[in-house]
Formats: structure tokens, C-alpha cells, sequence
């Protein structure tokens, strides 16, 4: 059944939810967990379910993108895997960018119809999660679906973000209503498990996961063509013509990552004792590209950290870190509740002495710095006793160095921050 489908991620439009992280690379390539990119997530999800023939839909083609997938996802000459990029292309009967998600598949469709396949799985490029597929795309087989929807029941609070839907005692989708506004939420509350029930996530939330049998997704796309999204036009007007839309109802851990506090929640999160999300469940590996770095080499006191390969850290005191590839921390420093990318190569001596000649801090963290509630974006120069404390007194702002959202600090790629500075 597996070699029935192909999947397809939306690796996401502009990515201004992102933003700075998204100012040079697309959404897909953002780093995460201190040596990962956001799109491993759903590629990992698809190869751990024998899900290999694999195309991520983009607005922008970056180096940065294209060189990830190229590196790390290799298959052999006996088996038809692959990973490719399709990016929004001007062609002479289409010269616009993505509408929306629909219109991204819509535009990407002459790509994928001279494949053999009977269904299509459709996937966000920005969530966290560990789902076998295979467990989505029986149920949808056995109902006889034509679009099967993942839900996941979500509290009133969270309502507003999402699709929400109702099903009757079949699981068939009876209506849909993308992101409804507080005040008309009451009536469409669900019938949930004793469990959701007891933490109020009694609203069935689509999940952005989707697989429709391969004639519907051509059918419906075809015909309607000015439907551009999936939620606001397209899985609302399916269940209207009354296609069996079938709920596929999922209880683990989910989230969606796509802002600034979402995406520093998420990565933060990964440092508690038992994480929500698992990444040493050999069952469910997060692929990613493999690096010879040599192993990390730490001095300090660390208190619920994560390090990946190849830093160098002699800083006094890390606690509720994410600390990247090849980062490094100089004496003395303080850091907590940080998400530090890590850098994508090592200064030379040479480098190294051109900077301190002229007066720029090497890259990495420096000494007696004391930095809180930050993300720190790939290659940064920070220099010493640099003070960054995030938190609600900060107003979001978007500045020369760095962008302040929802109290979190953003150091942005590659900038230099000088000895003393303070935010
Ligand atoms: P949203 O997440 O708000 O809601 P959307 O912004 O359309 O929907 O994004 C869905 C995915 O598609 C994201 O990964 C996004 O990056 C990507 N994407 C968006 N525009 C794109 C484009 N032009 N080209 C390529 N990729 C693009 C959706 C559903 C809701 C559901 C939530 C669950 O509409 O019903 O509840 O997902 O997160
Ligand atoms: P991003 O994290 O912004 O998506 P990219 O993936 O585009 O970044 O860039 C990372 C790549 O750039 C790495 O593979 C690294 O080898 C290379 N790179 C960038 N700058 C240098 C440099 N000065 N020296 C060596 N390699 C570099």
C-alpha cells in the first residue's frame, strides 16, 4: 500500500510568520533542534512509514534548501525514492506565484500525474510531531474516503487558529469551519475521549494533513480553479457536495511551529526531562544530514541541555539550552531558556586573527555574556560581556541586528554584536 503514495509537504509561502529566520532562507531550511532542518521533520515522518517518493512544494528555491536535501537524502539505485524541490515556477499558462496551499499542488500537478499512484499525501512543512502514516492511509482505505483530514481535539483557546470540524458516529465530516472566531465556537464542540474532555480539547482540529485518492485531488483541483487553499476553499466545499471526507482522529503530541514563539517553545521544550516530542525513539529517527564533526568539548555547569557535535563550550553556567553544531561559548557566560543555532563552519587561525585585528569578536558567544530567552540564528559574532534578557518588558521591534517577537529575542544570521552590548 505504501508504494501507492505519493506525499507531497508544503514547504511553505513567504514565511513573514518566520521572519527574521525566514529573511534568507526558506521556511523549510530553518534549523532546528541544534542540527536539523523543519522540513526533516515531515520527510522522516514519510520514510519511517516506507513513504519514499517525497516532493517539497516551495516559494523560494534557495541554495540554502537545495543543498540540505541534496546532502542528506540518498537512495540506492534499486529503489524509485526521492526527494525533490518543486519551487513556484512562472510558466506560460501560469505566470503567478502560489495562491495558497491548494493552488501550490494545483501548480505542481504536471510534476506528479505521470507517476504510478492512487493517493496523495498532502503535509505541512512546519509541525512537530511522530505519526506513521501508514496507520492514516488503512483507516482512509477501510472507510472507503475520498479525502481523509488528521484531527487532533484542541481547547477553545486554541480554537481560533485551526480548522474545526464536526463528524457523525461514522467519522465522516459533516461540517467544517476554517479558524471561527471565539464568539461562534459553543455549538461546534465534539464528542472527545474522557481524557481531551477533562483538559477541555473538545474542538476537533484539522491537523493541515490530508491524503485525497488521486481522481479527487485532479477532479477537484480541476475544476475549481479559483479555489486557492485547502481550509478556505477546497475541504469546505468537498464536504458541501457531500464527498466522503473522513476524520482521522490522532492523540499524540502535535504542534504547530510555524511563529516565532511556537518555533522557540517547541525547541526549548526538547530540553525537559521527558520531552513531548522524542528524539531518541529509534523507531521514529529524525534524518538529517550526517556531519564528521568532532564530538562536543564542555566545561561549565549544565542544567537540562541539549548539545549537538562540534562545540566548544567553556561558558559558567547553561540551563534550558538548545545549543547548535560548532557553537561556541566563551568563559564566564551565563545562558538560559537560548536557541543557539550553531555555525556552518569553523574560522580558521588566520580568520580568527584578521578578526581580533580588527576589533570584531570571533564567531560563537563570547566571555561574561548573560543572555535569556533568545534565539541566536547561524554564524552571529558575539562579542564580550554582551547582556540579552528577553521577556514581556520588550516590545516586538524589527532592528538593524535583531527582531523582537512576543518577548523573544531574534539575533539575526551572521550579525556582530560588539563587546557590551545590551538589549
Ligand atoms: P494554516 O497553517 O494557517 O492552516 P497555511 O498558512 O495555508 O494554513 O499553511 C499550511 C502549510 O502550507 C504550512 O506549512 C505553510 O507553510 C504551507 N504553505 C502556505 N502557503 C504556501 C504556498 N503558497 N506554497 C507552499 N506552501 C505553502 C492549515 C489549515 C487548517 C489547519 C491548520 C493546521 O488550513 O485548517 O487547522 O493548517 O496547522
Ligand atoms: P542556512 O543555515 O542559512 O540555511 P546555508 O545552508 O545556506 O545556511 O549555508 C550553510 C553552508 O554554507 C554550509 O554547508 C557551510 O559549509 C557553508 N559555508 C558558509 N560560509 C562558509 C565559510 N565562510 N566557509 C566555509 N563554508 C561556509
Amino acid at each position: 500500500m505504501t508504494k501507492d503514495v505519493i506525499s507531497i509537504i508544503l514547504g511553505g509561502g513567504a514565511g513573514t510568520r518566520l521572519y527574521p529566520l525566514t529573511r534568507r532562507r526558506s521556511k523549510p531550511a530553518v534549523p532546528l533542534a541544534g542540527k536539523y532542518r523543519l522540513v526533516d521533520i515531515p520527510i522522516s515522518n514519510c520514510l519511517n512509514a516506507e513513504l519514499n517518493r517525497i516532493f517539497v512544494l516551495t516559494q523560494f528555491n534557495s541554495a540554502s534548501l537545495n543543498k540540505h536535501i541534496k546532502n542528506s537524502y540518498h537512495f540506492s539505485h534499486f529503489d524509485k525514492g526521492f526527494v525533490d524541490i518543486l519551487a513556484a515556477e512562472q510558466t506560460p499558462d501560469n505566470p503567478t506565484w502560489y495562491q495558497g496551499t491548494a493552488d501550490a499542488v494545483r501548480q505542481c500537478l504536471h510534476h506528479v500525474e505521470n507517476f504510478d499512484f492512487k493517493y496523495v499525501l498532502i503535509l505541512s512543512g512546519d509541525q512537530l510531531y511522530q505519526m506513521d502514516f501508514r496507520d492514516m492511509i488503512n483507516h482512509h482505505i477501510e472507510t472507503g474516503a475520498e479525502i481523509s483530514i488528521a484531527t487532533i481535539p484542541v481547547s477553545a483557546k486554541d480554537a481560533s487558529d485551526f480548522g474545526i470540524l464536526k463528524t457523525d458516529n461514522t467519522g465522516a465530516i459533516v461540517s467544517f469551519t476554517e479558524k471561527p472566531s471565539q464568539e461562534v465556537l459553543p455549538p461546534w464542540a465534539s464528542e472527545v475521549s474522557d481524557e481531551m474532555k477533562g483538559i477541555g480539547r473538545v474542538y476537533l482540529a484539522s491537523m493541515g494533513i490530508y491524503i485525497f485518492s488521486r481522481d479527487v485531488l485532479f477532479d477537484m483541483l480541476g475544476k475549481q480553479p479559483e479555489a486557492a487553499d485547502f481550509g478556505k476553499q477546497l475541504i469546505p466545499e468537498a464536504i458541501e457536495a457531500k464527498a466522503r471526507v473522513f476524520s482521522y482522529q490522532y492523540e499524540g503530541y502535535w504542534t504547530d511551529i510555524g511563529n516565532i514563539s511556537s518555533f522557540w517553545e517547541a525547541n526549548i521544550g526538547l530540553t525537559d526531562d521527558i520531552p513531548q516530542f522524542n528524539l531518541f525513539n529509534e523507531s521514529q529517527t529524525i534524518y538529517s544530514r550526517a556531519r564528521m564533526l568532532p564530538p562536543a568539548k564542555i566545561s561549565g555547569t549544565m542544567e537540562k541541555t541539549i548539545i549537538a557535535d562540534g562545540c566548544i563550550i567553556m561558558a559558567s553556567r547553561l540551563e534550558r539550552c538548545v545549543v547548535g553544531i560548532r557553537t561556541r561559548i566563551g568563559k564566564g557566560s551565563v545562558v538560559s531558556n537560548t536557541y543557539i543555532m550553531g555555525s556552518d563552519y569553523y574560522q580558521t587561525l588566520d580568520e580568527l586573527d584578521r578578526a581580533s585585528a580588527e576589533g570584531r569578536p570571533p564567531m560563537g558567544i563570547g566571555e561574561d555574556c548573560v543572555i535569556d530567552k533568545a534565539i541566536i540564528d547561524k554564524n552571529c559574532s558575539i562579542g564580550n560581556n554582551v547582556h540579552i534578557q528577553g521577556g514581556d518588558h520588550l516590545p516586538d521591534g524589527d532592528f538593524e541586528k535583531y527582531t523582537v517577537k512576543d518577548g523573544i529575542v531574534v539575533v539575526k544570521k551572521g550579525v556582530v554584536l560588539p563587546d557590551g552590548f545590551n538589549i
